[in-house]
């Protein structure tokens, strides 16, 4: 059964109000599938989502974390006088009083309560917006300082060893499973020629140069909602991820999305690059929020991260090409290849940058 018709039928599944629920397809995630419920005459919005099952194999271990983590936040959250509604996730359990509702497939849906007057973006429009996107993540991280590490599942293992990713790609090359090897010769290369740096993270954590902290591990610009009447950061959303991991992942992959002057999948490779001003901004507020317990070499693993994460993410998009995109949705056959050489073009620009990059995190901290 299509995904759409059988949003239609599951919001019954769930703990709502009894009354007709509508299923419109929401948002611009390259995972999950997502559709917004509504019903006529009634304020009250959600979230239905269906989980990839081919990305998260334990839906259930994703939702047990989830809900662990919300029950924290929440409790933080009202503890400095916020509105645990609105800065976190809240799921709604089936009828049953489960996290999700396995339908007939094996196919995995979740609902939570849709955050109203709030917007998402792919692209910050400004500097201003993007120190608030770090206001909100580094909060985030902040927040979640505390919380018992050991409990979370790893949903998905390896998710940010750049070295496995790396690894994944040369299996890729190897079988070449759609022939579209010969066509990216030039990519491959790039990737081999910077084969010594994709452990460079890991290197410092394993001579515990920096710590594993709770890290949300998917901190693209538009995971973070912003309130509209204020414009401040408001809630970190996509918790499917939520697991032991660096800083620098964090920091690294919202300044990938955000800080770049070019989408994601920019064909125009004259217009990809990092920008500082934006990577300024983003540095402040997140380190306004989370910087005050890092040393001096975690602050400079963030700019490492920053390319490190464009990498990894340039890796993965070239690994799903040449698989036939069976990971990431793609809108056209090209995409997931555009989507990599925009990546390895912004690593470029961060390669002549890095020296700056680091001066202006060691700044942002303020204490070095
Ligand atoms: P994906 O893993 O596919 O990126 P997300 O969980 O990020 O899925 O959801 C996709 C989009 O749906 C988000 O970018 C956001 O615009 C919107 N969204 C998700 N959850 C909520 C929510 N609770 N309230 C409002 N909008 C949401
Ligand atoms: C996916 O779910 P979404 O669209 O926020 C991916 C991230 C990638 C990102 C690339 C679970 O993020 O790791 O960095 O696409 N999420 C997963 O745009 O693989
Ligand atoms: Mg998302």
């Amino acid at each position: 059964m299509e995904k759409q018709e059988r949003a239609d039928e599951l919001a019954g599944c769930f703990a709502l109000q009894d009354v007709v629920w509508n299923a419109r397809p929401y948002g611009s995630g390259h995972i999950n599938e997502t559709f917004v419920l509504e019903a006529k005459d009634c304020p009250e919005r959600y979230i239905l989502q269906w989980i990839n099952g081919f990305v998260f194999k334990r839906p259930r271990d994703v939702m047990e974390n989830i809900a662990g983590v919300t029950g924290w936040l929440q409790k933080c959250i009202r503890a400095e006088g916020g509105d645990p509604k609105r800065e976190t996730l809240t799921i709604i359990p089936t009828k049953n009083g489960d996290l999700l509702y396995e339908d007939e497939d094996g196919g995995a849906w979740r609902v939570f309560r849709f955050i109203d007057g709030a917007f998402g973006r792919d692209l910050p429009e400004n500097p201003g917006v993007f120190e608030e996107t770090g206001r909100g993540f580094g909060r985030f991280q902040r927040r979640l300082s505390g919380y018992p590490a050991e409990t979370l599942k790893e949903v998905i293992p390896g998710f940010h060893d750049t070295p496995g990713r790396y690894k994944q790609l040369t299996t890729a090359i190897e079988r070449d499973a759609v022939g579209r090897r010969s066509e990216v010769r030039a990519e491959i290369e790039f990737c081999h020629a910077r084969k010594d740096e994709y452990g460079l993270l890991l290197t410092q954590l394993t001579e515990g140069k920096i710590p594993l902290r709770v890290t949300h591990n998917d901190t693209k610009v538009n995971n973070l909602l912003l309130d509209s009447d204020t414009g401040c950061a408001l809630c970190v959303i996509d918790l499917d991820t939520v697991m032991p991991g660096l800083a620098a992942y964090d920091f690294g992959d919202a300044i990938r999305t955000g800080a770049s002057t070019a989408a994601e999948d920019e064909r125009d490779l004259n217009k990809v690059g990092v920008s500082l001003e934006m990577y300024r901004a983003f540095a402040q507020g997140f380190l306004s929020e989370a910087g005050s317990r890092m040393e001096r070499d975690e602050i400079c693993s963030l700019a490492v991260g920053a390319k490190l994460m464009t990498l990894e993410n340039g890796l993965r998009f070239l690994t799903d090409y040449l698989n036939g995109d069976v990971y990431f949705k793609v809108h056209h056959p090209r995409q997931n290849l555009d989507r990599a050489r925009a990546q390895f073009a912004l690593a470029e620009d961060m390669d002549h940058k890095i020296k700056e990059m680091l001066d202006i995190v060691i700044d942002a901290a303020g204490r070095f």
